[in-house]
Order: C-alpha cells, then sequence, then structure tokens
C-alpha cells in the first residue's frame, strides 16, 4: 500500500493511502454482512453524463479527475441474474455466450471477490446494443447489486456505487434512477468517489438516442481518455471548465432551467471533444452524420426551438428537449428513441 502525506496549512500532517482493487475492495467487504444467497437478480439503467468524466486521477481505483453529473435512462439498462456455478465461470448476454471479450472483463472483475467461487452470470441488455449505449456503465451497476444478493453483502448505494466504480468508472452513476452525481472525492484511497442522487423528478424532460452508427469504435473510453489526459494540450483547461459546467448544470436542475440546463450540457460535450481531437494520435469519434445532424440542431434553435445535444465516445448524438416538443423533434428527426427519464 502507497501512503502519501499531505501537510494542512494547519500544520498536522494527514496520511492518505492508495491501494490495489484487490486491497479497496477487501477494504469495503469488512463492512458487509455476508450470508450468502443462491441467486442474486438486479437491473440497472443506462445514464447520460451531462457533465462528463474523462481522465483518472487513479487508474487502478478509477477515481476520476473531475466530478461527473448524469441522467439514467429509466428502463433502459441492464438486466443481471448471478449464481454459483461449478469448476469455471459461465457468462452470458442476451441469451447467447457472451463474447470472449465480454466474458473476460467479467471474469476479472468477479476475481475480486470470488474466494475460491465460480460464477453463472446471465445479462440482458434492455437498450439497443446497436445504439451504442450498451456501456459497461449498466451492466457493471446491475452485476455489483447482483452481487450484493448473492453474498448477502447487505450494502447501501454508496458502497454499491464504490464498487460498480471499480467496474467502470461511469457505472457508479448507474446505481441510481435520475440525476445522478459522481463525487471525484480528493483521499488517494477512493473512499469518498461515490456517485449519489441529485434533485427531484423533472417530467417534462426528454431524452432522444440518435443513432448515427453502430459500428465497434476502434479506440474504447479507457484508452482514449488516457491518450487525451497524455497528450492533448486543451486537456488542461478540462478540470476547470467541467468544474464550472458542473456547477451550473446543479443549479439549472435545481431550477428547472432548461435552456441553461442544454446549453451547459451541450457546451461540456464539445469542449471535451475538443480535447480528444487535440490528442496525439487525434482522437475523433464523430463520423459526417454526426456533424450534419449538430448543425441541424443549431439551426432548429435559430428557428426558437429548445433542442439541444450531447455526445459521448462514439459517433452518436443524445438529444435533450422537453416533452411539449417531441413533435417538432420527431419531425427533424424521424428516427429518434425517445426516452422520458422519468416516466
Ligand atoms: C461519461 N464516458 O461521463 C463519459 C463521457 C464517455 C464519455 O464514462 O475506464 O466506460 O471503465 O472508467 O466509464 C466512459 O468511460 O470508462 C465514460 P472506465 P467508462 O459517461
Amino acid at each position: 500500500m502507497r501512503s502519501i502525506f499531505v501537510l494542512l496549512k494547519s500544520g498536522r500532517v494527514i496520511v492518505l493511502h492508495s491501494m490495489t482493487r484487490q486491497q479497496f475492495v477487501e477494504h469495503l467487504l469488512q463492512r458487509a454482512k455476508g450470508n450468502s444467497g443462491t441467486t442474486g437478480r438486479a437491473f440497472a439503467p443506462a445514464n447520460i453524463a451531462l457533465c462528463k468524466y474523462w481522465g483518472k486521477r487513479n487508474a487502478e481505483l478509477n477515481l476520476p479527475v473531475n466530478s461527473s453529473l448524469s441522467i439514467s435512462l429509466g428502463k433502459l439498462g441492464t438486466q443481471t441474474t448471478i449464481k454459483f456455478a461449478k469448476n469455471r465461470d459461465r457468462i452470458f448476454l442476451n441469451r447467447k455466450p457472451a463474447p470472449a471479450d465480454f466474458a473476460q472483463r467479467i471474469s476479472t472483475f468477479l476475481d475480486l471477490f470470488r474466494a475460491g467461487s465460480f460464477f453463472e452470470v446471465r445479462t440482458i441488455n434492455t437498450i439497443p446494443t446497436a445504439a451504442g449505449l450498451a456501456s459497461s456503465a449498466s451492466g457493471f451497476a446491475a452485476l455489483v447489486k447482483a452481487l450484493d444478493q448473492l453474498l448477502g453483502w447487505g450494502f447501501g448505494e454508496r458502497e454499491l456505487s464504490m464498487l460498480a466504480r471499480i467496474g467502470s468508472g461511469s457505472a457508479s452513476r448507474s446505481i441510481y434512477n435520475g440525476f445522478a452525481i459522481w463525487h471525484a472525492g480528493i483521499r488517494a484511497d477512493g473512499m469518498d468517489s461515490y456517485a449519489e442522487t441529485f434533485s427531484g423528478e423533472w417530467p417534462e424532460l426528454c431524452i432522444g438516442i440518435l443513432e448515427i452508427s453502430g459500428a465497434k469504435k476502434k479506440t474504447g473510453s479507457t484508452a482514449g481518455m488516457n491518450r487525451t489526459v497524455a497528450t492533448s494540450a486543451l486537456y488542461k483547461s478540462w478540470p476547470a471548465q467541467a468544474a464550472c459546467d458542473y456547477d451550473e448544470l446543479c443549479a439549472a436542475i435545481a431550477a428547472q432551467d432548461f435552456a441553461l440546463f442544454g446549453k451547459t450540457a451541450e457546451n461540456n460535450a464539445l469542449a471535451i471533444h475538443a480535447t480528444m481531437i487535440a490528442a496525439r494520435p487525434p482522437l475523433c469519434y464523430w463520423k459526417p452524420q454526426s456533424l450534419s445532424a449538430m448543425q441541424k440542431i443549431w439551426r432548429a434553435r435559430e428557428q426558437e426551438l429548445e433542442l439541444y445535444f450531447t455526445m459521448d465516445a462514439g459517433p452518436n448524438l443524445k438529444l435533450l428537449f422537453l416533452k411539449k416538443d417531441s413533435g417538432a423533434v420527431r419531425k427533424l428527426f424521424p428516427a429518434v428513441n425517445m426516452v422520458a427519464p422519468f416516466e
């Protein structure tokens, strides 16, 4: 375990410990009850970041550089069932044996908890895989919730969020419905980096998933953010922008100020993509159709339609609008998949 000594202004020295994933999990499991059952079954929603997570201050523990804020997608997400198995893990995805890379990622995560056991994991994504949204976020959140039931930990959402974070950073937010904030934290041991639910409901809010391409991306998020942090000169401005956007989004949600909400989320997405484009070699997740869709949205806004977008590490757009404008949005983008997160 690595120790970091911090000298406080008061002259006091505090010691923070950095840990391996295994040590982190063992540390958390000391709080567990531990009466194993026979099956765990849980659902977790996919989430869309409005203030994005991009960059790690600790890659081992998935500790982010900046705090992030998301909206979960209601019924769209991952349903997972887990049982004990004999001799080896058996991993299924959408009722079929899972592809090797998927199964390997799950088994590697389960290594942190297995204590000699093997597991059968059946995962079903209720979000269309082709939309590029069947991300690791809902997957690891559902897996951790299901493990909690199987192994009888009796954990609260904060602990589940931290365990999901170890699987994939954005999974920390998928423990919750509605808005979630993931605190970056400052501790080296990651015990203050968890997500929690934020604010109440905003029933008028709609998300539109605009699929540009369902093809598997060449550079995954983990590699993409690591390259950006290591090589992009523009990344230096990111933590300050993220902190500012985070505060504005919190204020916009609390006041249900849709113009501020949409403008800030869109700007945050464009800023993060600017840092990626300035990486070496450049990282551009956009397709020509992504840019055409953006231009269509900007033109519609000039015509007074309150429509904004956000984008993650892929070419698809997520539209942000209010229920009253669904007809106009459908007219602009007939193929859009509309989600009302609070219904
Ligand atoms: C987010 N993304 O906040 C940002 C926006 C993509 C762009 O979190 O390395 O799969 O497993 O922690 O969580 C995607 O990154 O990365 C992501 P790891 P993760 O939603």
